[in-house]
């Protein structure tokens, strides 16, 4: 699969194909339902999506057991995280017939293009960064973004500090600053030594929690060390490159036994959000709040207009330059769409 750029329209028209593939697929399910309704379904009852299995989903009823469940069709799509109102069928397999109301969801573009929820009614964003593979600012501000739009508490956590040397200590403190100044909490943690956990685990408390960042930063290893008793897939990192494997392939949902859930995701490398329009991504950047309006033009771009407010913060310091490097960098990168094509069914 070759990878190309494409603008806005094309995304969309290939996202319609996407979209008509998934309605045939839909068909199929029915069929698969009125089979399973032809059994005798137990009573409708309520549980918490687990994690996602292509056409299947892990549902947690209320006695606390796990069961595989098909999806009604009409659902429109379920992820971990959500409310549902599913039944029983004779063979341990259930059918979600009933979708809760979302108290908010993390989106982003697949690789096709296509918006889509990664998990949802989430308190925190964890943000997982590494020494190894290398954190990337620019990653770390998309999902600042994306947290700050969708209303969900983004915390950030460096981790694998024992990887800390003379050569990057430097460069980790300034970025903790840097982000420490404008609010965020950065929590620096060891999963190899299970240093630092305790403050996470005690901010973690009761609340349920997204873990997101590239693949092989330990965000696996994190959950897992927090959690003995689970069984997670914790990665290797490939010698050569230093990059993430991508060992976590689905969302998947784990409790606290005191109270509160983490939710594991595989790792990206990049998170598109061109699905936003600029005003959001200045929104998302919330230090800039106090300066936002006051530029002399109305369509400032905040490049090199006079009389440019968010330029004047900047150059006061109330902004860093990586920050505003990064808006500048998402800003440009709205026009355009870095998907694969869908390949051909
Ligand atoms: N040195 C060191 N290695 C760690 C630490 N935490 C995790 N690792 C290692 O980093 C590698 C990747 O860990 P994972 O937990 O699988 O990473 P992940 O973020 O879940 O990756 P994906 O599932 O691919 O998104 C494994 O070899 C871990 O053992 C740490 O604190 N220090
Ligand atoms: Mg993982
Ligand atoms: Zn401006």
């Amino acid at each position: 699969m070759a990878k190309r750029k494409l603008n806005k329209r094309q995304a969309w028209r290939i996202s319609k194909i996407q979209q008509e593939r998934g309605d045939r697929a839909n068909k199929k399910e029915d069929q698969i339902h009125h089979e399973l309704e032809g059994g005798d379904l137990g009573p409708e009852q309520n549980g918490q999506v687990i994690s996602h299995f292509g056409t299947q989903v892990l549902v947690e009823g209320g006695d606390g057991l796990q069961k595989r469940c098909y999806m009604r069709a009409n659902l429109g799509g379920l992820v971990t995280g959500d409310q549902v109102a599913w039944r029983l069928g004779n063979n341990e397999q259930g059918v979600v017939v009933a979708k809760h109301d979302r108290r908010c969801e993390l989106q982003r573009p697949n690789m096709y293009g296509e918006l889509k929820s990664v998990a949802a009614n989430i308190d925190y964003m964890v943000i997982v960064v590494a020494p190894e593979p290398h954190a990337h600012r620019n990653l770390i501000d998309r999902y600042l973004v994306a947290a700050e739009i969708s209303q969900i508490e983004p915390v950030l956590c460096l981790n694998k500090i024992d990887l800390l040397n003379d050569d990057n200590q430097a460069h980790f403190t300034s970025l903790i600053e840097d982000y420490e100044k404008i609010g965020y909490r950065f929590i620096q943690a060891s999963a190899k030594n299970e240093n630092g956990l305790d403050e996470l685990k005690t901010f973690l408390k009761d609340r349920i929690s997204v873990f997101v960042g590239q693949s092989g930063v330990g965000k696996s290893r994190i959950i897992s060390t927090l959690l003995p008793d689970e069984d997670i897939r914790v990665g290797g990192l490939r010698e050569q490159s230093k990059t993430g494997r991508h060992t976590t392939t689905t969302a998947t949902l784990f409790h606290f036994p005191s109270g509160g859930d983490l939710i594991d995701s595989p790792g990206i490398r990049e998170f598109g959000l061109w699905h936003m329009e600029e005003h959001e991504i200045l929104e998302g950047f919330k230090e800039f709040e106090d300066f936002i309006g006051y530029c002399k033009f109305r369509d400032c771009k905040h490049q090199a207009e006079p009389g440019c407010a968010i330029k004047k913060a900047l150059e006061d310091g109330h902004i860093s330059e990586g920050r505003f490097n990064s808006f500048q960098q998402i800003v440009d990168s709205l026009g355009e769409v870095n998907v694969r094509s869908p390949e051909k069914s």
